[in-house]
């Protein structure tokens, strides 16, 4: 359903509802788009992206870095968020200020007031890389939203119930969709199918996906 229309704005940013507490504001990212893939580009030379192993062994297709106080990692003995990168024993690349901005902008114009996110997941796919079903529970807080701001090829993202057995609804992504994920979305099952190949005229054959998080 689309209750807005930004059309005074460069870019037209429409919301639509996906579900209770979860908003989709198509093309909000779009304006700022070659600003942050150079803050992309900045964080990962500090800290790479790279595959991590799931507890049960399986190393991930999507590679994966962040900035922030707090970075999500995965080894053999679980899932957390960390304050130091284990490549280089370090503390994650500061957030920019143009990241932290627009997760605050996008939460705000979804109904969630003073989002401060302390993480930033960026997520890289290359084709085939798919990001199974699962729950973001590694938070403290979950009265704070997950915004999530897309970049590159466009991926089908699957969006579930708070059962994992519900069959998930499919969505596409595009590059500059921004989603705030809050209230009763927030534990909801969600996935991405394996990434089609494709040519972005700004990422490539790529897709790199900026989750912005209160995870302390
Ligand atoms: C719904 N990332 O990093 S973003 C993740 O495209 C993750 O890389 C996907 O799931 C990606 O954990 C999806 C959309 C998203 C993020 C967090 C959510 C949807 C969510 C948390 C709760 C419900
Ligand atoms: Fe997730």
């Amino acid at each position: 359903m689309t209750t807005d229309l930004f059309d005074d704005l460069p870019v037209a940013v429409t919301t639509e509802s996906l579900a209770p507490g979860a908003a989709v504001l198509r093309g909000f990212g779009r304006e700022g788009d070659a600003a942050l893939l150079q803050a992309v580009e900045e964080v990962t030379a500090q800290a790479p992206f790279r595959h991590l192993v799931t507890p049960g062994g399986y190393t991930m297709s999507v590679g994966m870095s962040n900035c922030g106080a707090l970075g999500w990692v995965s080894d053999r003995s679980g899932y957390r968020y960390d304050p130091l990168d284990p490549l280089s024993g370090q503390p994650w690349p500061a957030m920019p200020a143009s990241f932290c901005e627009l997760a605050k902008s996008a939460a705000a114009r979804a109904g969630f007031d003073n989002f401060v996110p302390d993480a930033c997941l960026i997520n890289s796919y290359e084709p085939g890389a798919r990001l199974s079903l699962h729950q973001d529970k590694d938070e403290k807080d979950y009265s704070a939203p997950i915004v999530s701001v897309s970049l590159g090829l466009p991926a089908v993202f699957l969006f579930g119930t708070v059962r994992r057995s519900d069959k998930p609804q499919r969505y596409r992504l595009g590059h500059g969709d921004v989603v705030v994920w809050g209230g009763p979305a927030r534990l909801a099952y969600h996935g991405v199918a394996p990434l089609a190949d494709g040519e972005h005229p700004l990422l490539g054959r790529r897709r790199i996906n900026l989750t912005f998080r209160r995870a302390g």
